[in-house]
């Protein structure tokens, strides 16, 4: 469907705001947003921070709401839990359910039910993006009330999953990269002991709403429950993780959220009367950390560090670019991570023939139609767009903004896109697609 084409094929973009708003409109659920009707009915935490950003140009009361609704399942060890379930929904409307992740158990969960895992902690960011874009008087108090529970997300992630001892979070799923089958992960997960019978037990939900080929397998699924069953036979435990968890990794998105988060509350303090200077410093750290432990001056990328093994994971995927977005990497790094971007792996341009995708595409196991093995995706697209920013190359933001309008345009809000054709993959009306859009429409 050509959703907002105008006159000689040029987006409409007034059409593509409205498409949007009815977008986030269509999937907001009393006190937060759906990523999707069909295939994520409850709250995700990640996707909760996306559609912050994008709800603030339009609905900014909303968007405090939605980072409110979040934070209120917040654990009182600081995680913030992957998912927030809706209680009103049937049984069986996602798989893992609730009954599944059994958070009731765990010591200090919420009385939501939620899962026991995280997902890279873009929530201060957001908030900070929110409070700019449409500064009040509630917004400031929201803020105010948030930045006590951001400081305790990033206290979480910093001491409990420093399982590698070098100042990086630590995942102990391929769940909380965001990124679930990213070909990042394949070796690390293959170590997972797992049959796919074992999905017999259980009903996917995913495959009654989407194609099974663009999905992850049922060996992939057997894995990521047999993860989940160990952390929750430890009741969500992170002491004992190191030599005993089977898949821990530091991955470079993850870690560069984490960073973000640091520069972001330094400003959020400095706005509700906190310090900023510890925020400054762990920012600092943090880059130092991820220089230190995941680049690769081989590739002049970063990858993910498999804590199992110490070696570096060697697939080159869209996760090696993220920290272009840290306004502190030095210019040498900025210079290698732009020179992968824009070679044939990429495609990154200032007029981009095709989509930026999530792994190389050049690489044999690209996979342009399964989920995170190639496909295209807003919010991979709109951190790279902020980082080209930050590192003043308005050229080649310019080039990667015109290619994300010009998808949603020719495709909609789909929650991924063709790398080649554009065409519109996975759940048609997906929120974050349409939240980080208002954000590049707007200009940032
Ligand atoms: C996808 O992940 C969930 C599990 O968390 C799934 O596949 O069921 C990922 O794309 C993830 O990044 C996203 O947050 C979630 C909801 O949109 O869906």
């Amino acid at each position: 469907m050509p959703a907002a084409r105008g006159d000689g094929d040029a987006p409409d973009l007034a059409a593509l705001r409205r498409l949007a708003v009815a977008t986030l409109d269509g999937n907001w659920e009393h006190d937060h947003t759906v990523p999707s009707r069909t295939l994520y009915p409850h709250q995700w935490s990640w996707d909760s921070a996306f559609v912050a950003v994008g709800l603030a140009h339009v609905r900014p009361a909303r968007a405090w709401r939605e980072l409110g609704s979040l934070f209120a399942a917040q654990w009182a060890d600081g995680r913030v839990p992957h998912i927030v379930f809706n209680p009103a929904l049937r049984p069986g409307s996602y798989f893992p359910g609730p009954e599944f992740w059994d958070s009731a158990r765990a010591e200090g969960a919420p009385a939501a039910a939620t899962s026991g895992l995280v997902q890279p902690p873009v929530h201060a960011l957001a908030a900070w993006l929110a409070h700019r874009r449409a500064p009040s008087d509630a917004g400031r108090a929201a803020l105010a009330r948030l930045y006590p529970r951001l400081v305790a997300q990033q206290r979480y992630l910093g001491r409990a999953r420093d399982v590698g001892g070098g100042g990086l979070a630590c995942l102990v799923h391929p769940w909380e990269s965001g990124l679930d089958n990213s070909p990042a992960w394949d070796a690390p997960l293959a170590r997972v002991p797992a049959d796919a019978a074992v999905m017999r037990a259980y009903r996917r939900h995913d495959t009654a709403h989407a194609d099974a080929a663009h999905r992850p397998t049922d060996l992939d699924y057997a894995r990521y429950v047999a993860l989940v069953d160990a952390y929750r036979d430890g009741r969500y435990r992170d002491d004992g993780l190191a030599g005993a968890h089977p898949f821990l990794v530091e991955c470079p998105l993850f870690n560069t959220a984490l960073g973000l988060a640091e520069h972001a509350l330094a400003r959020i303090a400095a706005e509700v009367g906190g310090d900023p200077g510890p925020h400054r410093e762990r920012a600092a750290r943090i880059t130092a950390a991820l220089l230190d432990r995941l680049y690769d001056p081989a590739t002049g990328v970063f990858h993910p560090r498999d804590l199992r093994t110490g070696r570096l994971l060697p697939a080159r995927t869209a996760l090696g670019l993220a920290p272009l977005a840290l306004p502190d990497l030095p210019g040498r790094q900025v210079a290698t991570v732009l020179a992968e971007a824009c070679s044939p792996r990429f495609g990154l341009a200032a007029r981009m023939d095709r989509p930026l995708p999530s792994h190389d595409r050049t690489a044999d196991d690209f996979e342009p139609l399964r989920y995170w093995r190639g496909p295209s995706w807003m919010n991979l697209g709109w951190l790279l767009w902020r980082g080209l920013r930050t590192h003043r190359r308005p050229d080649l933001a310019a080039g990667l903004r015109e290619s994300m309008i010009g998808l949603v345009a020719t495709a909609g809000c789909h929650e991924y896109f063709h790398p080649d054709t554009g065409a519109g993959l996975g759940s048609p009306a997906f929120a974050w697609t349409a939240a980080l859009l208002l954000d590049v429409l707007a200009g940032g």
